[in-house]
């Protein structure tokens, strides 16, 4: 067979087909694969597959450019569809004469040989698809007047594939990483019939809580970067920094991160607006958090969501939107969960290490192909056996197996966070499990000085998008570096003579006050490895982070409305970390650190209050004494998901 270039010309025509009834026609009982094609796609044979290119057209008459991979078979088969902003081209390899093997990438590894027909399509206004770009564009409704969106472009996207590839069996999966796995839960609300099982990994769900944007209401300063690398034109975008530069350094030049926006000049950018006027958790981002949207839906579409412990942009959104759908699944037949050791992506990749923490065989290899191609299969492929896939998959760190599940999680979480063990701080920086119930207001100091932050990782600190990046390892760097500084408390336990399991999002319990108006708090859960450790040397005495986060302290009481924090006067901070599932092991320590930056990776708190700290002044921020305190009625604590 000829191939048919690709030429504007040749996409001008599929247009051209595409919105004429004829194209709507499925091609009769024909197999593409078999060497029978409508003359009107684009295609390339490849030995066991065709690739063919499409333009295919929503209900507003934009259209989406679309590669589907048809394996050559006698046999019908299910789709999976992958929707992305990132380049559906960059999905596969497109070199002539090799197999299906060789030109799926990645994770896709398990659809190579299973019988399935792979598709990636760019959303709307990215790459070769037409109409326009709204960043993570909300659902119709008041954030959206278009009346189209990731939604309807799922539905007439799987309309259009079910009608025009005439070896699919009817079935539909969606799978899809980050933005990509927000898209696959866009898929999911009032989903196409034929969309049967959906994988959203480490998706994106709420940009205020947990995920790219902020963290309970501190900025995440690496969104510049994203921003301007996935917004601005090539070579359009303004570089200031200098070769090599320490981001510390970087980001510390221009007071605030709306000061640096400003020299970005990324005021010309929708999105950037967007996220300095909505600091707050207002209506913006409240209507568009997915697990709240998901929860006011039935649960429809098999899902099975995959977490990454150590998950360095997106931590929050799968345990979130799990939870939220799982109360809907009666039957614990329809809402999946799998945590494993990665990091952002890290199931589709190697799975036997993220830095120098190592686990047993390739964790992510395991995953794919003995849960997530079972899952899938047992959802999509005709008469498939049923899945032997547990409704909760676990690693579980610290011991390094894997754990199967009906619920999650073990221990008791919310409306029952009592039942949550408590391990409190005290005095000459320890901790333990028995409270103290002193009744004197005793408490740890600390200056936090705006000027010299606590950076996030060693410096010089690469920017996170730089060549060789380890941007994606930072979540398990030791954390030795920042207890020996007096702007961090940190408290720890004696060796441990029991393993402590916890499995849950532990919840960070603070009583502090300030000498400022506002203050960020960051906790950290830290495993603390013994001074010997001959299984691994190099780990001796490190400090692996096993769950942290940061508040920012005027949202303490209500996230949607700010207030300032009273000079001098006590307040409790409570919020939710991370999900853990670790074993402590015997000889180890747990530790926590306390501090008020994390920089550059969060903005600064000017320390005293401002309406809005992107616009807040260089004499705003000031240095102010915070206490943490941790005796009677203000014992401060963590609380663990005990496991027995
Ligand atoms: N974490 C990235 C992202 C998701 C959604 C919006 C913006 C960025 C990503 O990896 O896709």
């Amino acid at each position: 067979m000829k191939k048919i270039p690709v030429s504007w010309a040749a996409v001008l025509l599929f247009l051209l087909f595409f919105y004429s009834p004829a194209a709507r026609q499925p091609a009769g009982q024909e197999l593409l694969g078999q060497g029978i094609r409508p003359p009107d796609l684009v295609y390339d044979d490849h030995s066991d597959f065709v690739r063919l290119q499409a333009m295919i057209p929503m209900r507003d008459g934009v259209g989406l450019y679309t590669i589907i991979l048809v394996p050559k078979s006698d046999e019908r088969m299910p789709m999976v569809l992958t929707r992305t902003p990132y380049g559906a081209s960059l999905r596969s390899r497109s070199e002539q004469g090799r197999s299906l093997k060789d030109v799926l990438v990645g994770g896709d590894d398990i659809f190579a040989g299973s019988g399935y027909i792979r598709v990636f399509q760019d959303i709307r206004g990215r790459n070769r698809s037409g109409g326009d770009y709204v960043v993570t564009r909300p659902l119709s409704g008041p954030l959206n007047p278009t009346g189209v969106d990731h939604s309807t472009d799922t539905y007439d996207t799987i309309q259009w594939l079910l009608e025009n590839v005439p070896e699919n069996n009817g079935r539909v999966g969606m799978v899809g990483v980050s933005y990509d796995g927000f898209l696959v839960l866009m898929g999911i609300v009032d989903p196409h019939p034929a969309l049967k099982a959906a994988v959203p990994v480490n998706p994106m769900v709420d940009g205020w809580m947990g995920d790219d944007w902020f963290h309970y209401g501190a900025f995440r300063q690496m969104a510049l970067d994203f921003l301007n690398v996935h917004l601005s034109q090539p070579g359009k975008m303004k570089n200031l920094r200098k070769e090599n530069e320490d981001d510390y350094e970087f980001f510390l030049r221009e007071i605030s991160a709306g000061a640096l926006g400003r020299r970005l000049e990324m005021f010309r950018l929708d999105f950037w607006r967007k996220l300095l006027t909505h600091p707050a958790y207002d209506s913006f981002w409240q209507s568009q958090a997915m697990d709240k949207v998901l929860a006011a839906r039935p649960l429809a579409v098999p899902t099975y969501y995959v977490h990454s412990l150590w998950d360095q942009e997106d931590i929050y959104g799968a345990v979130a939107a799990y939870l939220a759908a799982e109360i809907k699944d009666a039957d614990n037949n329809r809402n999946f969960l799998a945590i494993g050791p990665w990091n952002h992506g890290g199931a589709s990749g190697y799975g036997y290490a993220l830095g120098p923490i190592k686990f047993k065989g390739d964790t992510a290899r395991t995953f794919r192909r003995n849960f997530l191609l079972p899952f899938l299969d047992a959802h999509l492929k005709d008469a498939a056996p049923e899945a032997k896939v547990p409704p909760v998959l676990i690693y579980e760190t610290g011991t390094n197996e894997w754990r199967r599940y009906d619920q999650w999680p073990l221990s008791c979480e919310s409306g029952c966070e009592n039942k949550m063990k408590p391990l409190y701080l005290q005095p000459g920086f320890g901790l333990d499990f028995t409270g103290d119930d002193g009744k004197e207001a005793a408490f740890d100091a600390y200056v936090s000085d705006p000027s010299k932050p606590v950076p996030y990782r060693k410096r010089p600190i690469q920017p996170v998008f730089s060549q060789g990046s380890t941007w994606g390892l930072w979540l398990v760097d030791d954390q030795r570096p920042y207890n020996g500084r007096g702007d961090v408390l940190s408290y720890r336990t004696s060796a441990l003579t029991e393993p402590v399991r916890i499995s849950g999002r532990p919840v960070a319990s603070l009583f502090a006050s300030t000498s400022g108006t506002d203050m960020d708090l960051i906790v950290k859960l830290i495993d603390v490895y013994p001074d010997r450790h001959p299984e691994q040397p190099e780990l001796a005495g490190y400090q692996l982070m096993i769950s942290a986060d940061i508040i920012r302290g005027r949202y303490r009481e209500d996230p949607a409305n700010p207030i300032p924090v009273p000079k001098g006067r006590v307040q409790r901070y409570r919020w939710t970390l991370p999900a853990a599932t670790h074993v402590f092991l015997p000889g180890h320590r747990i530790m926590v650190q306390i501090q008020s930056s994390w920089f550059p990776l969060y903005d600064r708190n000017p320390q005293t209050y401002v309406k809005n700290i992107f616009f807040a002044r260089p004499g705003d921020f000031q240095k102010a004494e915070h206490r943490i305190y941790r005796s009677g009625m203000h014992a401060s604590s963590i609380l663990l998901p005990i496991v027995d």
